[in-house]
């Protein structure tokens, strides 16, 4: 099982991803995503320069070894780049395990602890009656569980919300990426935001989605790192009485302790963690009991591997897994958290944002999703193919996430 090759494919069907594909002597190949929005092209050089090269001739069934060889062994720790490329080679190198057995990958995590994982899908609208119209869309099209984001009274957009939705039908592009041209120089786009404005709104839209789809169906919002903590904590108590599934990313997530005020005056459930890279951001939400699910993705947390190590800590404090799932995270890496999803037995939610119908040309996957639930395949391996030579017509192209001020002008998180 000893490593033959080791490439990395750029690829921008739709928007940018970047996968390992690692191939062993015997000719059995898997695949790792290592996309990182926006800075894609700094993972790939950290591949191709500093991991590559120490792959060459290793025995592909070594995981653990390899993973704490890359990890420790570089001296340099942690961050989203190394991360993401020390998870697409522990992902490969599990999915090629996997071939060998004969078997989807969730048979060698433990087995099946359920049918299928439950999905939320994302309704957005620029008011609420669209709002309400996408929350419908989504509702035929099987999804039990709904993440809603609507634009804000005074402001020009908002991440998130699409730009329109005839028919409230499922966009692919409204959480952009966007290349935009500025005096010939490539820049973000800059939305303007507004604290107060977005806190005086949000509840009159749960108000409107509560009265119109009744009490039952699981509803989740996604703050993006927004609130100052006192902020954050009003907002939670204002959310009450809408019984949220989960308030995602209410302040800035590297301050942890910050979480710790928002839950001494909310029982809404919070959820943090898709910016993470790993286990050791999340130490005090975890033993303090201070977050209610983990958000981090397979692909930015370095792999199968550590992922399912950072779940079952989690599951010591009763903490559930909700893992990360837009359409930066490749089908490579939606399929490595589908079989994660399946073995773990604190799984809580899946967040499913479609690919487009052009990503899923260059990636084959055998992934489903029917009645609100995904199922990983039962193929070997995770069950996702790479076309390269459908991928080599997608040139990667430059694109950046917009960047968030205020109206005087100061850069805002988000
Ligand atoms: C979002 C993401 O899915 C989510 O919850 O916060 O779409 C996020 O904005 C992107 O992954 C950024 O790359
Ligand atoms: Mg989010």
């Amino acid at each position: 099982m000893r490593i033959k090759s080791a490439e990395v494919n750029v690829t921008s069907p739709g928007r940018n991803f970047v996968t390992l594909r690692i191939t062993t002597e015997d000719g059995v190949t898997g695949l790792g995503d290592a996309t990182l929005n926006g800075r894609e092209l700094a993972v790939r050089a950290y591949l191709d320069d500093h991991v590559v090269p120490l792959l060459l001739g290793e025995d592909a069934a070594r995981i653990e070894d390899t993973w704490q060889y890359l990890y420790r062994g570089a001296y340099w720790r942690r961050g989203p780049v190394t991360m993401a490329a020390i998870a697409a080679v522990d992902t490969a190198l599990w999915d090629i395990k996997a071939q060998y057995a004969g078997m989807p990958l969730y048979q060698l995590l433990g087995g099946a602890c359920r049918t299928g994982a439950l999905a939320y899908g994302h309704a957005s609208g620029r008011d609420v009656p669209e709002l309400l119209d996408s929350v419908r869309a989504h509702l035929a099209l099987g999804y039990r569980a709904i993440r809603i984001q609507t634009g804000i009274p005074g402001l020009d957009s908002v991440y998130g919300v699409a730009a329109s939705s005839p028919g409230g039908g499922e966009r692919y592009d409204y959480e952009p990426a966007r290349r935009v041209t500025g005096g010939g120089r490539l820049r973000p786009t800059v939305e303007i935001w507004d604290t107060r404005a977005y806190m005086r709104h949000v509840p009159a839209v749960f108000e409107a989605v509560r009265s119109e789809f009744g009490p039952e169906l699981p509803l989740l919002h996604d703050a993006h790192h927004r609130m100052t903590p006192i902020q954050a904590a009003r907002l939670s108590r204002d959310l009450e009485p809408y019984d949220l599934f989960w308030l995602e990313d209410a302040t800035p997530a590297e301050d942890q302790e910050a979480l710790r005020l928002i839950r001494h005056h909310t029982t809404t459930p919070l959820a943090i963690g898709e910016v993470f890279n790993s286990v050791h951001d999340y130490t005090t939400l975890l033993s303090g009991r201070l977050i209610d699910y983990v958000r981090s993705a397979v692909t930015h947390t370095g792999g199968v591997t550590a992922m399912k190590k950072l779940l079952d800590l989690a599951a010591v404090y009763g903490i559930r897994s909700g893992m990360h799932g837009p359409t930066d995270i490749s089908p490579v890496g939606m399929a490595a958290a589908l079989h994660l999803d399946l073995a773990v037995h604190n799984f809580g939610i899946q967040e499913y944002m479609r690919h487009s119908p052009q990503t899923l040309d260059v990636f084959r996957t055998s992934y489903r999703f029917e009645d609100g639930l995904l199922h990983p395949s039962d193929t070997p391996g995770l069950g996702v193919d790479l076309d390269t030579e459908a991928a080599a017509h997608f040139p990667y192209q430059q694109a950046y996430l917009p960047v968030n001020r205020l109206s005087d002008g100061t850069v805002h998180d988000w």
